[in-house]
């Protein structure tokens, strides 16, 4: 394996910067519409190196219970003074976790911070992301997320344009009064064929197991999170009433909670964000875990910038991610991304970054441009 330890390197400062991006379009699921990201960037400045993160909290407490201000301060006044006071700011990406520990949840927080340091000590040594986490792909299969719309005709376009655009897999985002009738026209106007998925944002209840099961005909790959985070048991009685295969997103937020849902017969497939286990690292450990189990994964998407959607196919090229992931072009969100290579769909797959660090450069200018607020911390 690779994945050993890279050498520390000096944190000399660590920028906090909030950018303001509009989205395309609207992104309505279960909890809410969002049609712009307040998104927390963070950069580390060691040894003449800079390292990037990206914190995938939402502007809102919705999709779980951190969001971009409160990731904001603890970032500030907990988690950067901790890595500073370590070992006279001398820390490596590895170390970042231990380090943390004291300071309860906060996953998304400690996750942006930790990439910026592996990303600074990836640069600073000549690596990719790729490399040190264990990819064995170069270009993955790229799959799109379909918010809830205000219509099934305009989901019928959606849905049509991105099969167009060459997307190998659809995700349905999913709410009671939003899943059979939608779903059923899917399938009637594109056919049986056409790879899909549906995702609840914890939107059901465990009397729910009946109604999921109508979705069985539609033969679909997966049910995603059809109830609360912490339901873990309400999971396993909905997997034993319905024929679809239950996948866990929200619920799963380190390698030993996936242990126990997949011991728990909660689920039989893993979806898998960095920033909601509390990093790449842990990312890699929950893939492991599952791959040791025969529980395929795939790649989460939390409608990342360029930075963080580098690093998400770096991920998504491990062995056991064998299932599509939420990994689309940046022009599914963005009219621009702040990097200087967006990522682009190519026969429906996109292509995994291979210079150091994360692969991407910013395209300092444009952030700039979008950039709300700067807060540099000195160590
Ligand atoms: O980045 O492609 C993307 C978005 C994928 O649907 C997506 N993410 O629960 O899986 C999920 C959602 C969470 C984000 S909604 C704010
Ligand atoms: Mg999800």
């Amino acid at each position: 394996m690779p994945r050993e330890d890279v050498t520390p390197l000096r944190l000399d400062a660590v920028e906090l910067r909030r950018i303001e991006l509009p989205l395309v379009s609207p992104f309505r699921t279960s909890f809410g519409t969002e049609t712009a990201r307040d998104i927390l960037l963070v950069r580390v400045v060691a040894e003449d190196v800079d390292g990037w993160g990206e914190c995938v909290a939402g502007n809102e407490p919705l999709y779980s219970s951190e969001y971009v201000e409160a990731c904001q301060h603890v970032l500030q006044h907990h988690l950067i003074p901790r890595l500073f006071a370590h070992d006279r700011g001398r820390v490596s990406a590895q170390q970042v976790a231990k380090i943390l520990e004291p300071v309860k949840d906060h996953r998304m927080s400690k996750g942006a911070i930790e990439a910026a340091v592996l990303d600074a000590q990836l640069r600073a040594c000549g690596t990719n992301f790729a490399t040190h986490l264990g990819a064995v792909r170069a270009t993955v299969p790229s799959g799109v997320s379909v918010g809830i719309m205000d219509s099934i005709d305009q989901l019928v376009t959606t849905v049509g344009r991105y099969l167009d655009d060459g997307y190998v897999r659809i995700k349905l985002k999913i709410e009671p009064g939003w899943d059979i009738e939608p779903i059923a026209e899917i399938r009637r106007v594109f056919g049986d064929s056409v790879p899909l998925q549906v995702d609840a944002n914890t939107a059901y209840t465990r009397d729910d197991g009946a109604h999921l099961a109508q979705l069985d005909r539609f033969g679909l790959l997966l049910i995603e999170q059809p109830l609360p985070e912490d339901d873990v048991t309400g999971h396993a009685i909905i997997a034993r009433e319905v024929g679809t295969p239950i996948c866990l997103d929200e619920s799963i937020t380190s390698a030993e909670a996936a242990i126990d849902a997949i011991e728990r017969g909660a689920c039989s497939i893993v979806n898998i964000k960095a920033g909601r286990v509390g990093g790449y690292l842990e990312a890699v450990r929950v893939h492991d875990v599952c791959a040791e189990r025969g529980v395929p994964v795939w790649c989460g998407g939390m409608l990342e910038t360029g930075i963080g959607r580098a690093m998400n196919l770096a991920l998504a090229a491990l062995p056991n991610f064998t299932v599509t992931g939420d990994v689309s072009a940046s022009e599914r969100f963005w009219a621009r991304d702040i990097v200087d290579e967006p990522v682009r769909l190519n026969d429906g797959h996109v292509t995994v970054p291979t210079r150091p660090g994360c692969g991407v450069e910013i395209d300092q200018e444009f952030l700039d441009s979008v950039t709300t607020s700067t807060v540099t911390l000195a160590s």
